[in-house]
């Protein structure tokens, strides 16, 4: 992407100007210093997203859970597939938040559709209370 600003393209855009306004009002508050910042944003949301549509992309993501380790043989059952899917799973990070819930980061690298056959292996396993997957495409865009 852009590396200086010889790099960099600009264009006009005519939009609605509530639109503009709410959209101004948004951007302000996640804090971007500029418009042109989070427009690039948003459009390399759009590609990534269609880039990973693809199966076969080369991507990367996070699977965020949480769930309770007291639950009978999730805890096994989580490390089993971790160590069954270890080409696709390059880190986990495991958080002890009380006496029983476990939130889990689980890093994953690979094919779009690999790694998320892999998350939703994961997210769908019974005692799972809150999860969410999280990818990119690795190379193009990012
Ligand atoms: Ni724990």
């Amino acid at each position: 992407m852009a590396r200086d600003k010889s790099d960099l393209e600009r264009f006009s855009v005519t939009i609605d100007r509530e639109l503009l306004a709410a959209f101004d009002r948004s951007i302000a508050e996640k804090g971007y210093a500029t418009r042109s910042a989070a427009v690039s944003d948003l459009v390399r949301e759009a590609l990534i997203e269609r880039e990973v549509a693809n199966p076969d992309a080369p991507a990367a993501g996070a699977v965020v859970m949480v769930y309770d380790h007291r639950r009978r043989r999730l805890a096994g059952e989580l490390t089993g597939r971790q160590h069954r899917t270890h080409h696709d799973v390059i880190a986990s990070l495991h958080v002890h938040l009380d006496e029983g819930t476990c939130l889990e980061i689980i890093a994953l690298r690979g094919t779009a559709g690999r790694i998320r056959r892999v998350a939703d292996e994961l997210l769908s396993l019974k005692g799972v209370k809150h999860g969410r997957f999280i990818e990119t495409a690795v190379g193009k865009y990012v």
